[in-house]
């Protein structure tokens, strides 16, 4: 059912010439835009009142405020199931662990004798979270967003996600998130919650609205609607990147277990009829064991028809075939995967070798079900390539590096003449004036 792209018996062309031969999901986000913009500009010009229309159009409800009570998420995590509760309080915990560790001081470089230069960390003030409802309530996101920015020093952490239709007549939970939600920001002491979904919850952050005060950044997973208005807004405020369908390419020789490999490429493709899944290796032998395997094991799950098929199936999953390891890491390099499993030999010297992924999971021990969840490490990861030029979401995601330029008269007089050349070489004498102004017109000589 997964196609085959075959690789082997001839160089391997490089750079773009390569990830174009690889398989990729068309995630059209440009297109999304048009009809995104009158929806944030609406958001920006009737606030509150458009976001309770577009609650009553789009997510079916009718709601009389757009801030979640208090009560409701004391409410969401009192009803938590027990089990549920303390498997999130341990992702929490693990995932605090290794984004406290992400933390930056500050640090001064003397440049000269009177000269430095510091470099201040400080957080983003305030961001407004997006966890998405749905097909995908995912309390395990709202941490993977959350806590990054808590041990960032995020002061003002707010969240949103779209409000569930009722059940019933008269059910409570309609018109809140969805309880496990909620619960997640309980347990996270996010108490600013807001039942608004979609493009609108983007525009909400980014404009401000009667109820909630503008943030400075939006992070967090949606569907294509929240992903154009974040490009809508990029500029203006700060995004993670662009979340595409999510995507496993597994790296695997001979030694990989089939089985493995086949579950780990069915786990990614569950979550979305567009996700990818990818099998690069130079074993054909692997290849058709992990081919028998996906069959049965697909057919003894839930979401086949609407997500695992289409995943499996779609232009955007292959198993590639290698002449052999290097060639191997050519291809999961050109990928640029969110995630990649290196399930080989040495496999820990192997991940060492990868310079192109979100996150790499080493040997058979540690699948990404285990990074989605309580490995510690994060799973908002960049997709669509993007792990060429950029990292997951992290603690430096939510800090800003500010320069504090200090220096005597003394420091800037030896390098003024350098200053005012290169100046007068960019044709600007404005800049060499401001130099010169301050020693009396005569730039000081190398002294
Ligand atoms: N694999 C997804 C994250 C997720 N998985 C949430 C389960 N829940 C993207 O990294
Ligand atoms: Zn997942």
């Amino acid at each position: 059912m997964i196609s085959r792209i075959d690789l082997r018996g001839a160089a391997l062309p490089e750079g773009q010439a390569l990830r174009s031969l690889l398989p990729r999901a068309d995630f059209d986000v440009s297109a999304a835009l048009e009809k995104v913009r009158p929806i944030c500009e609406d958001v920006h010009h009737r606030g509150d009142a458009a976001l309770i229309e577009y609650a009553e159009k789009f997510d079916g409800v009718t709601l009389e405020s757009v801030r979640v009570p208090a009560d409701a998420l004391a409410k969401a995590l009192a009803d938590l199931d027990p089990a549920v509760r303390a498997a999130l309080e341990e992702s929490i915990a693990r995932a605090r662990k290794v984004h406290r560790a992400q933390r930056r001081t500050s640090h001064t470089t003397q440049v000269v004798p009177g000269g430095s230069v510091t470099e201040k960390w400080v957080p983003v003030e305030r961001v407004g979270l997006y966890a998405p409802g749905g097909r995908s309530v995912y309390p395990s996101s709202v941490i993977m967003n959350a806590v990054p920015a808590q041990e960032a020093g995020v002061e003002s952490v707010a969240l949103a996600s779209p409000p569930q239709k009722p059940a019933f007549e008269n059910d409570p939970a309609g018109g809140l998130p969805h309880p496990t939600i909620l619960a997640a920001c309980a347990l996270l002491g996010i108490d600013e919650v807001y039942a608004v979904g979609g493009a609108q919850a983007v525009a909400m952050f980014a404009y401000g609205t009667e109820s909630c005060p503008p943030a400075n950044m939006v992070t967090g997973p949606g569907n294509i609607w929240v992903a154009a208005a974040k490009r809508y807004f990029t500029g203006r405020i700060g995004i993670d990147t662009e979340a595409g369908p999510t995507e496993i390419a597994v790296l695997a020789d001979a030694t990989a277990d089939p089985v493995h490999v086949a579950s780990d490429l069915i786990s990614q493709a569950e979550h979305d009829p567009l996700a990818a899944a990818v099998l690069v290796t130079d074993s054909e032998e692997l290849a058709d064991a992990v081919d028998r395997e996906v069959e049965p094991q697909v057919a003894a799950t839930k979401h086949v028809d609407d997500r695992i098929m289409p995943a499996l199936k779609g232009r955007q999953s292959a198993t590639v075939l290698v002449d052999g390891l290097a060639e191997g890491l050519k291809v999961v390099d050109a990928y640029g995967a969110e995630h990649l499993e290196i399930q080989t030999e040495n496999a820990a010297e192997v991940a060492q070798r990868v310079k192109n992924a979100g996150a790499i999971f080493v040997g058979p021990w540690a699948p990404v079900s285990l990074g989605d969840y309580a490995a510690g490490s994060n799973h908002v990861l960049p997709t669509g390539g993007c792990a060429c030029h950029s990292s997951g979401l992290s603690v430096q995601s939510f800090l800003r590096g500010i320069h504090i330029v200090d220096y005597t008269r003394d420091a800037l007089a030896e390098v003024a003449h350098h200053v005012v050349t290169l100046a007068e070489a960019e044709d600007l004498p404005a800049h060499g004036a401001a130099i010169k102004a301050r020693f009396d017109w005569k730039v000081p000589k190398n002294q």
